[in-house]
């Protein structure tokens, strides 16, 4: 085995030994209670899932093995001559649970750069499909096709036992992460740049090669694609991508269909897709007010309207946090330090000093402030990425370092299938007027 399989598997056997005992001294201590409006409202604030990689805090935002976005900035390894962290060291620290040395992170970087080849019937089944397609579309077809060198599915067809699930779903989420990049790109030039491909660059990081097969040779633009991908990785497993990806890979499904079915839910608007609709919300707004800076005036009156079509405000909001996401004051970091004049990227700024109390006075949103997607796609339009169909790609290409650490720890704690129990209406009602109970299995 490698050095990281070998660290991962000391790691998840300790903590899998840890864990049955837990259960077996602990198993019966309830945690909170369900209410009826939970059931009824999306689970909201209900434990009921266990992932390792990440925390989410209401109050101080997302925690990655306990440390937060500014501790990654600090802490983990930079590209030469870079300020931004490597994607690849967030993930050797979600996968292991600690920080990873500069000799971690190249390791990392030179497995993903061999395991990288990506089959051409994947790129033959992105032809197949119109040039219209929806850019995630195009990802999960490419996802999908990839699949077919799946060693899970290989090695349980010829009945692996299942001491070794973990092993197959770490090769495979390897593979998956380290071809993702070349499937992304190849994506957007086929739809944006006239099927003008761009060949991989051995010699860069995962993200920064990431950036030169997008097409973009701009340093500054190989450390956004760092900072990106680091910060949109995880959120904890109860979003839709991640929750998704766990749940169908607890059926045994191997990592490219549970990464499908995460990137299928990623696709929503109230979800990842949200980026796409930040930026054409505001091109839309600059477009009708016919100025490229709209005043703070300006954009409450069209906040005003946005809400009375019915709408939601994109980019802000959110069913966990109760504060200013740190992943957009990353973003806003970022946008001081590389283009404070950009005017998109100031209006960006305008909205987030406009939104917060429109949405506070509606007196029912919970959380009114910006999420990360309100400010990744106007640093994105800066260098010239102004095609934010692709956006969710982006995220989804990020995303997978999370939810495939978030796997692999799956398999190795050996989590069983996932079956919640749901109820009729009827059975509530009945249960309401004491006729029935609700059954707990
Ligand atoms: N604009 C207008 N209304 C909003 C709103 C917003 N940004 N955020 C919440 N609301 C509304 C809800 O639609 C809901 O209205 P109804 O009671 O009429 O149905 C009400 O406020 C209460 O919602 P909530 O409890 O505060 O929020 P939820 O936990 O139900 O939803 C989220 C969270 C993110 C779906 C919601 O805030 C939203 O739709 N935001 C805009 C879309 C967005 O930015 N999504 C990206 C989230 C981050 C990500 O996953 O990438």
């Amino acid at each position: 085995m490698g050095i990281l399989k070998d660290r991962f598997k000391a790691k998840s056997d300790a903590m899998a030994a840890e864990i049955k005992e837990m259960i077996k001294e602990n198993g019966n201590k309830k945690i909170g209670e369900v209410t009826l409006s939970q059931i009824y409202q999306g689970m909201r604030g209900m434990t009921g899932l266990v992932t390792e990689t990440s925390l989410l805090d209401a109050k101080e935002g997302i925690r990655f093995r306990g440390y937060s976005i500014p501790d990654l900035q600090k802490k983990l390894p930079k590209a030469l001559k870079g300020d931004e962290p490597l994607p690849e060291g967030l993930f050797y620290l979600m996968l292991i649970g600690e920080l990873p040395s500069e000799e971690d992170v190249h390791h990392i970087t030179s497995l993903l750069q061999r395991r990288s080849h990506v089959p051409n019937h994947v790129f033959a089944a992105i032809e197949a499909l119109p040039l219209s397609t929806h850019p995630m579309t195009q990802f999960v077809v490419a996802i999908m096709a990839l699949q077919t060198e799946s060693q899970f599915a290989k090695k349980y067809a010829e009945g692996m036992n299942k001491k070794d699930y973990w092993e197959a779903v770490f090769d495979d989420a390897m593979d998956l992460i380290a071809r993702l990049p070349r499937v992304a790109a190849y994506i957007y030039r086929r739809k944006y740049k006239f099927g003008d491909h761009i060949h991989p660059n051995g010699l860069l990081d995962w993200a920064g090669n990431f950036a030169h097969m997008l097409g973009y040779e701009d340093e500054t633009f190989k450390e956004l694609m760092r900072l990106y991908m680091t910060i949109h990785a995880d959120h904890e497993g109860g979003n839709v991508s991640a929750h998704a990806t766990h749940l169908v890979g607890s059926a045994l499904a191997d990592p490219y269909l549970c990464f499908a079915a995460g990137m299928n839910g990623l696709a929503g608007p109230l979800h990842g897709l949200a980026n796409q609709e930040v930026i054409k919300w505001i091109l839309e707004m600059r477009n009708e007010l016919k100025t490229e800076l709209p005043s703070k005036e300006q954009i409450a009156e069209y906040v005003q309207r946005t809400l009375q079509a019915g709408k939601v405000v994109p980019g802000y909001g959110h069913a966990v946090l109760r504060k200013t996401d740190p992943r957009f004051s990353a973003q806003m970091e970022f946008g001081k330090k590389h283009m404070p004049d950009d005017p998109i990227v100031q209006t960006v700024w305008n909205v987030y000093d406009t939104v917060p109390p429109i949405l506070q006075s509606l007196g029912k949103i919970k959380n009114p402030w910006p999420n990360v997607d309100a400010h990744s796609g106007a640093l994105l339009v800066h260098y010239g990425l102004v095609e934010y169909e692709f956006y969710t790609v982006l995220f989804g290409v990020s995303r997978a370092l999370g939810v495939m650490a978030s796997l692999c720890w799956d398999r190795a704690l050996g989590f069983p299938l996932e079956r919640p129990k749901s109820v009729t209406t009827e059975l509530v009602k009945a249960w309401l007027q004491g006729k029935d109970e609700i059954w707990g299995d």
